[in-house]
């Protein structure tokens, strides 16, 4: 672990906002093995050369030399030039801000290509713009006004081939998603019922899917933020003995990057496909209602806000207060309401409709391939076919009658 110091610059939030963003870009920082010992607090605006007003500069440089800090970080983000003076000012420190922390975070959580991909996407797209400041700022250094300085060319060329790259980057994105609409609309035709799980990260998304998941392979869950970048969608059986199809992405933070938004867009554009989203919630944190609050924002922004969605409030294990009432508290971890929570997606992805219908035995066979999603309450044999008690989606028994009907 290196220890760092955190810099916070605010700008209109609260007190109770920045204890919360103070806390989280510590969490951060750990995630990058950096331990956050102290932060400075700066009310003012921010200060085109250093980000921080030069008093602030000179306690942090007190503060670095005195308790030997090996990196800073910001909460705003740096331009070039600010994290070049910086630089010159507190010398042999790592400069940092949020941005770069997360996106360092995410560069190390990622294993699929894919996921590597849209990383490094997000790192180009966000460096690119800096690298325009940094040639201007080494021209200006390097050649008098209006002249071509000696940095510029070398710049000129890496420019480009960061561009080249971005540009390679994105197509080889879009063949993967290309190949992944194919089958998700091979799913769609088989009509099994995706469920989404969404939530703030380290909710115990992931702690959920291998609780209810029929697999033996499980997923990755773990006490650190990001675990999961990767899509990954697990088979459950729910009370009935139908089956849905779970999902899980990535989970999602307050003030996400831009840069990263855009480029795991289509991972959360997907979320869209979903029959039914699933909100988990750490009941335990101080910061439950932001959190919710955050992920309820990045729903809305990729237009999801009026989905079907169920909220379950975790870490219920953990937990002695009473838990809201607008959604079923559990514990993935141990279990806790986890047959509950089962018979609620059942209801909510097969609203009850029951019917009677008699079937031919020449027709049962319809009956055997909706037999996941349809569920024979009674059955009584006759001599031409059966007589059946039917529940289940009402667009299902439609199209089963239609098919007996030989339609
Ligand atoms: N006490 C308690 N801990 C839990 C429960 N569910 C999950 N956790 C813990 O919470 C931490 C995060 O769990 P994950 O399942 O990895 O969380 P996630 O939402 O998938 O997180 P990201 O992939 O980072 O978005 C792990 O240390 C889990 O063991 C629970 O019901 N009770
Ligand atoms: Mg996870």
């Amino acid at each position: 672990m290196k220890i760092g110091v955190l810099c916070y610059l605010a700008q209109e939030e609260k007190d109770e906002e920045i204890t919360y963003n103070v806390e989280e870009l510590k969490e951060l920082a750990r995630n990058i093995d950096i331990e956050i010992i102290d932060h400075l607090l700066q009310r003012r605006r921010p200060d085109p050369n250093y980000l921080l007003g030069e008093g602030k500069v000179r306690e942090l440089k007190e503060k670095v030399e005195k308790e030997n800090i090996e990196a800073v970080i910001f909460n705003l983000e740096l331009s070039p030039r600010q994290i070049l003076r910086l630089e010159e000012r507190l010398d042999k420190v790592e400069i940092w801000d949020r941005t770069q922390v997360i996106l360092e975070i995410f560069r190390r959580r990622a294993h699929s290509r894919e996921g590597k991909i849209q990383v490094e996407l997000a790192r180009l797209t966000y460096l690119y713009p800096r690298m325009m400041g940094l040639g201007e700022m080494l021209s200006r250094l390097g050649g008098g006004i209006g002249t071509r300085g000696p940095g510029e060319t070398k710049l000129e060329v890496l420019r480009r081939s960061v561009r080249r790259r971005i540009y390679h980057l994105r197509q080889e994105l879009e063949e993967i998603h290309r190949n992944r609409e194919v089958l998700r609309q091979r799913r769609t035709q088989n009509a099994i019922p995706v469920v989404a799980l969404v939530g703030y990260t380290n909710a115990g998304k992931s702690t959920l899917l291998n609780a209810l998941s029929l697999s033996e392979n499980k997923v990755l869950a773990e006490d650190r933020l990001f675990a999961t970048l990767d899509p990954v969608s697990r088979r459950v059986r729910l009370p009935s003995g139908r089956q849905v199809l779970l999902t899980d992405t990535v989970g999602f933070i307050q003030h996400m990057p831009a840069k990263l938004k855009e480029a795991f867009k289509a991972t959360l554009e997907e979320l869209a496909s979903a029959d039914l989203l699933l909100h988990v919630i750490d009941l335990t944190s101080p910061y439950m209602e932001r959190q919710v609050a955050a992920v309820e924002d990045i729903l809305k922004e990729l237009g999801l806000a009026h989905r079907p969605l169920l909220k379950v409030y975790n870490k219920v294990d953990k937990f002695t207060g009473i838990p809201p009432v607008d959604g079923l508290a559990i514990s993935a971890l141990h279990g806790i309401n986890l047959p509950i929570l089962l018979r609620r997606l059942e209801e909510e992805l097969f609203p009850v409709k029951e019917i009677a219908l008699w079937i031919p035995f020449t027709r049962l066979g319809e009956l055997a391939r909706v037999r996941d999603r349809v569920e024979v309450v009674k059955e009584k044999y006759l001599p031409q076919g059966v007589e059946v008690l039917l529940r289940g989606r009402p667009q299902d028994l439609k199209l089963l009658e239609a098919r007996i009907r030989g339609e």
